[in-house]
């Protein structure tokens, strides 16, 4: 019984989606992942939205880029939490797939999480929360989580101190 549920409009958007599949198995949540479109399968999207409560699923993460209605569309088949991710586009670079999924009317709640890589990540992240609030070895990881993040981001300033900007930017990729 997947705790999660993941949906994309296409396969093209499942590579943008890694950090978030990495980040459920690292914390050992069972999830189930689906390509569904809103507009080229609706009927199919519909009846999977619809059942998703009864397989057991908490909470929906679903992703889709352009005119990226599929969040909006699965969150009015459900009460379930619905994660909307805007997918990255080549026409402007997301903003159309943040504003399909960002401006929905009152009443159908979709939470939107940025575009680009943050986005599968802060996703995955935001449905773990959820689930902690029952899970207290689940809140308890996240917590770890938090504190494994700020150890490293502590340890690259000490790294920066002592070598110096030039030196540490030179190891990054160098300046432009
Ligand atoms: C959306 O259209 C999908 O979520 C995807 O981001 C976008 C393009 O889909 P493909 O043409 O690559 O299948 O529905």
């Amino acid at each position: 019984m997947p705790d999660i549920a993941i949906i994309m409009g296409s396969d093209s958007d499942m590579p943008k989606l890694a950090p978030c599949f990495e980040i459920l198995e690292e914390f050992g949540i069972s999830f189930e992942v689906v390509v569904s479109s809103a507009h080229r399968t609706p009927e199919e999207t519909k009846a999977w939205a619809k059942s998703a409560k009864e397989r057991g699923v908490k909470v929906i993460i679903a992703a889709a880029g352009g005119a990226a209605h599929l969040p909006g569309v699965v969150a009015s088949f459900t009460t379930l939490p619905v994660i909307g991710v805007p997918i990255e586009t080549s026409l402007m670079g997301g903003l159309d797939s943040v504003l399909s999924i960002l401006q929905m009317p009152s009443g159908i709640p979709v939470a939107t999480m940025p575009v680009g890589k943050s986005g599968g990540a802060n996703a995955a992240l935001f449905a773990l929360s959820m689930l902690a609030l029952s899970n207290s070895s689940l809140s308890k990881s996240l917590e770890e989580y938090r504190v494994r993040q700020s150890q490293k981001v502590i340890a690259r300033n000490e790294k920066l101190q002592k070598e110096g900007y030039k030196n540490y930017l030179k190891e990054l990729g160098g300046s432009k």
